[in-house]
């Protein structure tokens, strides 16, 4: 049996190189000639710990190759981008499925009677019915499940990947899978696949079940992150530590917060509970509510770093605002990882870059430099030695060591 993943990214890849680590012949594909090369030498063109191992000798022992133009297999999982469409502010962004539509397209020519096709990018409900129509349209010779049910030629499933960035080997083995057939077949064609790795159970429900199953995941934790946010703005404006106060409400037995910060960044949480509001504007109230929450919550760090200004320069009247140096500490969407889109710490960094007159720099342990002009990479020891407002921003490991007791300290994590 060979196994096609359409899109060899954070989640095509990790799987493509799994299957094969279990010696299944696996083609990956993917539109980037650059990715396909680097893959084909045995090298990744992302970061993710283990992965550069499991490619290595997936290409070297000839289980894994990747194409730029999709080949005849037996099973085809599409990994491939659902991010939204631009939209006004204000505005409820709506998904964009052009991806998942060309991997479509592309795929269809090769399809043959007895295949299995699997979406696993996370998916507005509806979006694998609509993937079937598209390949229904491309092959008129072949039947779908969507019109014919259990006896259809090409059989079709949802399951959506759930893998934590940066821990993705393990969990891609290690958690439950929910698989979404379109019919029942389907379902059981798509367990028989996965379980050529997973360990954990795989649960099976349908196509529609199953697309709501992974945005809620990550609607419930931006709903509880927004709880969390909420609750730091509240306990600011009324002089309470709001990491003392989660710590003790969490000690009831039956409550659990999560941990407020700078906003919610990343590919996936601030971007999944669209997909739901989108769907069912005048239902997704509450689930619509904490995404402007989270999203707000970079300005008003913006508005307390301001402040600070303001009182500094009360505090040294021999001092202009130019002479005040502002630190960001970290960069990355969230801890101990090297990943600067969609972060909120970064949105921050340029901000207060663009809008302060003294100089901006930060420190970001994980990357070796970052294209944003008028920010300085700069060392802990730097910083330390010429800060005059230090705005912690990601709670990396490198700067859980050094605790500053600064009086002009923004701490949007609590570590200090
Ligand atoms: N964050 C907080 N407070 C918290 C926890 C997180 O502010 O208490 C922030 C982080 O700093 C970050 C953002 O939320 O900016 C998201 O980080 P995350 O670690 O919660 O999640 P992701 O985006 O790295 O991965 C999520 C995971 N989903 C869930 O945990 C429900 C992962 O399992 C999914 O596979 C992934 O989304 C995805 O691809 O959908």
């Amino acid at each position: 049996e060979t196994v096609s993943v359409i899109g060899l990214g954070y989640i095509g890849l990790p799987t493509a190189a799994m299957f094969a680590s279990r010696k299944k012949k696996v083609i990956g594909v993917d539109v980037s000639q650059h990715a396909v090369d680097t893959i084909n030498q045995g090298k990744i063109h992302i970061v993710e710990p283990d992965l550069d191992m499991l490619v290595s000798a997936a290409v070297q022992q000839g289980y894994l190759k990747a194409v730029t133009t999709p080949e005849p297999a037996d099973a085809f999982l599409i990994a491939v981008p659902t991010p939204f469409k631009p939209c006004k502010e204000g505005e409820v962004p709506e998904p964009d499925l052009s991806y998942i539509h060309a991997a479509a397209e592309a795929i269809a020519p090769v399809l043959k009677k007895g295949d299995l096709v699997i979406l696993e990018s996370t998916s507005p409900v509806g979006a694998t019915e609509q993937m079937a129509e598209w390949l229904a349209k491309y092959r008129e010779d072949l039947t779908f499940p969507q019109q014919v049910g259990e006896v259809a030629d090409v059989n079709v499933a949802h399951c959506p990947e759930r893998v934590l960035p940066g821990k993705v080997v393990t969990e891609l083995v290690q958690n439950d899978r929910v698989i979404g057939g379109i019919s029942k077949r389907c379902s059981e064609r798509s367990v028989e696949l996965y379980k050529t790795f997973v360990m954990g159970e795989c649960v099976v429900t349908n196509a529609r079940t199953a697309e709501m199953a992974k945005l809620t995941e990550n609607a419930s934790r931006d709903v509880q992150i927004a709880f969390a946010n909420e609750l730091s703005i509240i306990c600011d404006d009324l002089d309470i530590s709001v990491w003392e106060l989660i710590s003790l409400a969490n000690r009831h037995p039956r409550v659990n917060i999560l941990q407020p910060g700078p906003g919610v960044g990343g590919h996936c949480i601030a971007v999944d509970p669209w997909f739901i509001v989108s769907k069912t504007p005048d239902k997704a109230k509450l689930i619509h509510t904490a995404r402007n929450v989270n999203d707000s919550k970079p300005s008003w760090v913006v508005d307390k770093v301001k402040i600070a200004v303001a009182e500094f320069l009360n505090l040294n009247p021999t001092k202009t605002i130019k002479d005040i140096t502002i630190t960001c500490y970290g960069l990355a969407f969230k801890a101990d990882i090297d990943d600067l889109r969609e972060s909120p710490a970064l949105e921050i960094a340029k901000i207060i870059a663009n809008e302060h007159a003294g100089e901006v720099t930060a420190i970001e342990p994980n990357v070796d430099s970052i294209d944003v002009d008028n920010i300085r990479l700069v060392t802990i020891d730097e910083s330390l030695s010429k800060t005059d407002i230090h705005v912690l921003l990601v709670e990396h490991q490198q700067f859980k060591k050094i605790k500053i007791q600064d009086q002009f300290v923004i701490d949007t994590k609590g570590i200090w």
